[in-house]
């Protein structure tokens, strides 16, 4: 890195902002080689802001082409203003006026998908965070609202679809077959929930009615191959916008809600006023194309950018460090809305799974940071699993606190007191402190200290008393410029059982001290704990249970999500103790226990499906390594293995029953929760059959791969074949399915990913073959994930391979897209910065990547920030 490096802002130095614009009039020519903006700001000192007036300020990225800027219609010479670091600066404004510029963008080489850009030959935008600066100057600053009106104007014929925020209010042909189309946005609203569309677009229409009656049209808008694929999304958006009726009393408020979906994108989707954009991988649906797992990601993300309609665009966020103030709130939001319409215990399972492996992962490394971070360098690296599934969290440690009806007040009373403002995450816990009279300033530390903290939990009976006693202690690891953590404030989810598994109580306590004490009298004999049930708090929870204990949870447990966690919990001390074996050279041994307690579940057919996969998953090789003093990478892949192919044989029965049992082949496919659960179970127990070695299985697995007329189904059974050492199978299906799917870009998706993910010999160069194999497009984010992300991701024996192969990769990668897209660069990098955590070998290998990419010049602000942080 030379030249300047890039500064980190803090947020103790927020200022309210000196000038508001209350209107902005956008007017874009589009056009193939260039695109002209004319805005015409109105512009007025904040009255809030008292002291000598300050010069105007306005972002503006350094790329961007200034052709003319005016004041009041004066237009100002280059002397009359000053351009650096981003920044216009212009002296000596009246109190209030008209500012008009127009700047000159080249959006078809915008490969940064920031600010106007072409996806495949249509114009979009992507303004959140900082991407409005890239199309005209601006306070681009979340707490600076102002009343858009817009006019696109493009050629009619290529571009017949012009969208914006709002409501279309007038249109017109224009000279040269081009046509125009202006709307208007009658919501204040923050530059980064700006968004214009333009191309030729299919639709899908609907409407629906609100609960005060008003007619809201829906529509959604993908490329023409694609209209087939629209549907589940419609239903989807209708039942989130009931649901947020129903649940929070949240009506729609614009005439029009569109969804456009483009293919180049850099993550899930975006929550532009009345505008949404997704990426097409967060909107198509079609069974014989997308999974059960993508048909579920739909629901989830247009319920997600729907819900932002009032958790983020009409209460907003003051600045970017509020950032989960929206984020947090609208995952916990969108979460029990999926939990509503499938299952509750599955989703809360999901979830955990992922803040367990992912967000503690995070909470302990290098990029560690609060819910509510107090200094960044580039914001776009903060959209993390710990602002968005922490911050959740930390929002439904709430509703445990308060309750459902409590909750619901002080939800009310926030879009009350806030509609229409930019406020903190202080504010939101603040409604909540109003509406339930309960202190909560220990509890927002949650917003303040980063760290997963562990509860210790011991217990003590006193048979003469009937007394039972739970000790509970708290502590949190230190992280990055937080060496000492107060204790939190959660609350503890239990439930005392009997030995034959009889709930004898239930509860909530309020955990708040380092070490507290928790009695409970009036008890015959000694009870079993349930603790933390629906995982109450983002924490690690230590008990010292025994595994009868534990798989008397398993079999009674009353809180669906503990059952699994019982599951889990024997597994994973199982697999640490065959870890420790494979290490000290000791062969590996599979404990009848654990295959009886199997054996029980499988048998046991009134046990729900969806549940029963669940259960029967192994904790995942990533969940090992982030419980791992060091990881043993080799050790871990062995060790699952083993113990994989062992369950696999000793119960090859039961798993050829369960798939049998869950054999779908006669219905229809349908997305919902039910027939999701019984796929899950089906394919699980396919791949245990798979993993038994036996030729029979390798011909039902074939079998389920040309028969099954659903991409769930039929992708399960690819994975299967082609990570399996069948190699010439593999290599058949591959094919195959390349040649049946080869024009659908999302399913070639995952057919990358399957590869970049086979853990058999030989994947470094497979990636590296495909990387150059025409369906992959580097400068695509989502092959990109697909290809790169799954090999770093999803591969550890071949990312972490010994001789750094797989790390010099990643790093070439990066290096490469840095110029190219540095979000999407800085987030492939992630696996890297984990290089403490690994044998001294591979953490020396992987720092010398690090230190290679910090030697570079001109690196990004966001590939900059990661390094420079990873390597401290
Ligand atoms: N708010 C957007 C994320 C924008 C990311 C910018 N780098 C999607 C969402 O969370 O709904
Ligand atoms: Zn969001």
């Amino acid at each position: 890195m030379s030249a300047q490096q890039p500064q980190a802002i803090y947020l103790e130095d927020y200022r309210p902002p000196a000038w508001l614009v209350t209107h902005t009039e956008l007017n874009f020519e589009l056009e193939e080689e260039q695109t002209l903006v004319r805005a015409r700001l109105n512009i007025k000192a904040n009255p809030e802001v008292s002291g000598k007036p300050e010069p105007l300020q306005l972002h503006g990225d350094d790329g961007m082409e200034l052709l003319r800027l005016s004041i009041d219609n004066q237009v100002l010479e280059p002397q009359d203003y000053r351009r650096e670091a981003g920044m216009l600066t212009i002296n000596n404004v009246p109190d209030q006026f008209v500012l008009e510029c127009v700047t000159r963008l080249l959006p078809h080489e915008n490969t940064a998908l920031e600010g106007l850009y072409k996806s495949d030959g249509m114009f979009c935008t992507q303004c959140e965070a900082e991407g409005f600066r890239r199309i005209t100057f601006f306070p681009d600053r979340p707490d600076v609202m102002s009343i858009f009106r817009t006019t696109l104007t493009a050629d009619k014929s290529q571009y017949p679809v012009l969208l914006s925020n709002g409501n279309p209010v007038a249109s017109g042909d224009a000279e040269e077959g081009r046509h125009w189309v202006t709307w208007e946005d009658p919501w204040p609203k923050p530059a980064y929930l700006f968004a214009l569309v333009a191309g030729d677009l299919a639709l899908l229409e609907d409407s629906f009615t609100t609960c005060s009656g008003r007619e809201v049209a829906l529509r959604i808008y993908a490329e023409h191959k694609d209209l087939d694929k629209l549907e589940y999304a419609m239903t989807s958006l209708k039942n989130a916008m009931r649901w947020d009726e129903e649940v929070y009393g949240r009506e729609y408020d614009l005439d029009i809600f569109m969804i456009v979906a483009v293919d180049f994108f850099n993550m899930g989707a975006m929550e532009n006023k009345g505008l949404n954009i997704f990426n097409t991988s967060c909107v198509l649906a079609h069974p014989k194309t997308t999974t059960d797992g993508g048909f579920q990601r739909v629901e989830g993300v247009v319920a997600h950018e729907y819900f932002h309609n009032w958790s983020g665009n009409r209460v907003t966020c003051r600045d970017w460090f509020q950032l989960s103030l929206k984020e947090g709130f609208t995952v916990f939001r969108d979460a029990e809305f999926s939990a509503d319409m499938n299952s509750r215990t599955v989703k809360r399972i999901e979830d955990v799974s992922l803040l367990r492996t992912a967000q503690f992962a995070e909470d302990a490394g290098p990029m560690a940071h609060p819910v509510r971070p107090e200094s960044f360098i580039e914001i776009s690296n903060f959209y993390t699993l710990t602002v968005y599934e922490k911050g959740a969290e930390v929002v439904r440690m709430l509703h445990n606190l308060l309750g459902p009806e409590l909750f619901r007040k002080g939800s009310d009373l926030y879009f009350e007191r806030h509609d229409g403002q930019a406020v903190t995450t202080d504010d939101f816990v603040a409604a909540m402190e109003a509406v339930s009279g309960r202190d909560l300033s220990q509890f927002r530390r949650w917003y303040s200290q980063a760290g997963t903290p562990r509860l210790n939990v011991t217990d003590r009976w006193d048979a003469d008393a009937g007394e039972y006693r739970l000790t509970v202690k708290q502590s949190c690891p230190p992280s990055p410029g937080q060496e000492h953590k107060q204790p939190y404030h959660l609350p503890l989810a239990y439930g005392l059982l009997d030995e034959a598994g009889r709930e004898l109580r239930s509860g909530v306590l309020e955990v708040r001290e380092e070490e507290e004490a928790f009695v409970f009298s009036g008890l015959e004999s000694r009870p079993v704990p349930s603790l933390l049930r629906a995982f109450s708090a983002p924490v690690k929870l230590e008990y010292d249970y025994s595994d009868e204990q534990l798989l008397m949870l398993l079999r009674h447990d009353t809180d669906g999500f503990n059952r699994w966690d019982a599951g889990q919990r024997v597994c994973v001390r199982l697999m640490q103790n065959l870890i420790r074996d494979w290490q000290n050279g000791q062969a590996l041994q599979l404990p009848a226990t654990l295959v009886e307690a199997w054996k029980q579940l499988l048998q046991d057919e009134a046990l729900d499906p969806a549940m029963l996969a669940q259960c029967l998953r192994l904790p995942s090789e990533a969940l090992l390594a982030e419980l791992a003093d060091e990881v043993d990478v080799v050790a871990i892949h062995e060790v699952r293995e083993f113990l994989r192919t062992s369950l696999a044989q000793a119960l090859e029965q039961q798993w050829l029953a369960a798939y049998q049992r869950c054999d779908t082949r006669d219905e229809s496919y349908s997305p919902d929760a039910a027939s999701i659960g019984r796929r899950s179970l089906k394919n699980l127990a396919l791949g245990y059959l798979m993993a038994t070695g036996a030729e029979p299985w390798l011909e039902l697995a074939r079998q389920q791969f040309e028969q099954s007329d659903n991409m769930t189904d039929q992708q399960a059974a690819l994975a299967l074949v082609a990570h399996s050492r069948h190699r010439e199978s593999a290599a058949e299906l591959l094919q195959q399915f390349y040649l049946q799917w080869q024009h659908e870009s999302l399913v070639m998706n995952q057919w990358l990913a399957v590869q970049a993910s086979d853990p058999t010999e030989g994947a470094l160069e497979r990636v590296q073959a495909l990387s150059e194999h025409p369906v992959f497009d580097a400068r695509n984010p989502n092959k990109l994930r697909s290809l790169v992300g799954a090999f770093c991701g999803q591969n550890p024996m071949h990312f972490h391979s010994e001789d750094g192969s797989g790390y010099a990769w990643l790093a070439d990668w990066v290096l490469r897209l840095d110029k190219q897209n540095p979000q999407v660069a800085a987030r492939l990098l992630t696996p890297l910065t984990r290089w403490k955590r690994y044998d001294k070998v591979r953490s020396a290998l992987m720092q010398k990547q690090l230190q290679r990419m910090m030697d570079t010049d001109d690196l990004s602000a966001d590939v900059y920030e990661v390094v420079s942080k990873s390597l401290v």
